[in-house]
């Protein structure tokens, strides 16, 4: 824990009289928890998951790996389960992409974690933004060495490896089709790409996306578990949004990344906020943020019949994550208070 971390221990001895446990953290006064979101903020499973994911169990036995792909900014949250009971049948390669918005030494870290718990083969860091990056070019070949080397891959042709993507939405399944093309064969991209959750709608067909090996991959949608849980680990999915933003509200996914720096004693926030000091207040800090940037809505006020100007805090709200998501604020591994628990801990978290 941060060495600047001072336990208020007169509140947390006497919770009854202070019922909100507050710990100073680089000199902030900051909420010592986060009191979970209304379950139903954190639900998304619309139509297309279930079918994708009909499709994509009937596709399983037609494959030679699954590959699932996942955000490096959250290595060990919100991976759906189900992936590792239904595709279990086949051989597979974890990728943790956006590996551009981690530090290495984080990326170690979590390699190591996952060594620890015997979490089968090392996963693959990646930037599908980026063609000299290493992950993404030793994918072809850790990809032929896993299949190779698996009992369980009882291949229809052995001159060709069939693969289909998997991972939650909005993780880069689709980029890490186009990069592979674009690497390997030289070749346009064949998948669409957004920057919102739920740009693939079903399973496609098999894309070429190397020669030798010769390698196909199916593109999925990104599914999601019926029911997010912990709830802390829906809000990170969100932050790094696997879910669309307007199920969530940009606010409680502001207010979420503002506890989750202001715990680490992070205050990179200020400058890109434009705002005076560090706060814990999430309302104070967008209105602040909107009026220092000169954002203003025009609303109509009923009480005095008049149209008034009023910080636009949505907009500041949606700055702010988006500063997130950019990397402006930093290089973040939002797990990394789940580098050194039990992994059954973890699990129960929240
Ligand atoms: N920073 C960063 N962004 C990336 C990387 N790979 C993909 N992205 C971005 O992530 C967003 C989602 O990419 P997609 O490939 O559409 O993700 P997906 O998993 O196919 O999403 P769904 O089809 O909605 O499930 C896009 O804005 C990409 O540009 C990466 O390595 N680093
Ligand atoms: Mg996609």
């Amino acid at each position: 824990m941060n060495c600047c971390v001072r336990i208020s221990w007169l509140v947390a001895a006497h919770p009854v009289l202070l019922p909100r446990r507050h710990l100073t953290v680089a000199g902030l006064r900051v909420r010592h928890q986060y009191d979970p979101p209304p379950a139903e903020s954190l639900r998304w499973f619309p139509g297309h998951m279930r079918t994708g994911w009909h499709q994509m169990e009937a596709k399983l036995r037609a494959v030679d790996a699954v590959i699932e792909v996942h955000d490096a900014r959250v290595p060990f949250s919100g991976r759906n389960a189900r992936f590792e009971q239904a595709l279990a049948a086949r051989p597979r390669l974890l990728v943790l992409n956006k590996a551009d918005l981690v530090t290495k030494e984080d990326q170690r870290r979590v390699a190591a974690r996952m060594a620890r718990d015997g979490a089968g083969d090392a996963p693959v860091f990646a930037c599908c933004r980026d063609q000299a990056d290493a992950g993404l070019r030793s994918l072809a070949r850790r990809l032929s060495a896993v299949i190779t080397g698996s009992e369980r891959a009882a291949r229809a042709d052995p001159r060709e490896f069939n693969c289909m993507v998997v991972g939650v939405p909005n993780v880069g399944k689709s980029s890490l089709i186009n990069a592979l093309r674009g690497l390997h064969l030289r070749r346009a991209a064949a998948a669409a790409v957004g920057p919102r959750a739920g740009v693939t709608r079903s399973v496609t067909t098999r894309v070429k996306v190397s020669e030798r090996p010769l390698i196909y991959v199916r593109d999925t949608p990104g599914v999601l578990e019926p029911r997010l849980s912990p709830p802390e680990a829906g809000l990170r999915l969100a932050l790094c949004a696997a879910l669309q933003d307007h199920l969530v509200g940009p606010h409680l996914l502001a207010d979420y990344l503002l506890y989750w720096l202001n715990r680490r004693g992070n205050h990179a926030y200020v400058s890109h906020m434009a705002v005076a000091a560090p706060t814990d207040d999430v309302a104070r800090l967008l209105a602040e943020s909107a009026a220092a940037r000169g954002r203003f809505q025009r609303v109509r006020d009923v009480a005095r019949g008049a149209v008034v100007r009023r910080p636009d805090t949505h907009g500041a709200a949606l700055h702010m994550v988006r500063g997130f998501r950019a990397g402006v604020l930093g290089q973040i591994l939002l797990d990394d208070d789940l580098l050194e628990e039990p992994a059954g801990e973890a699990a129960g978290r929240l």
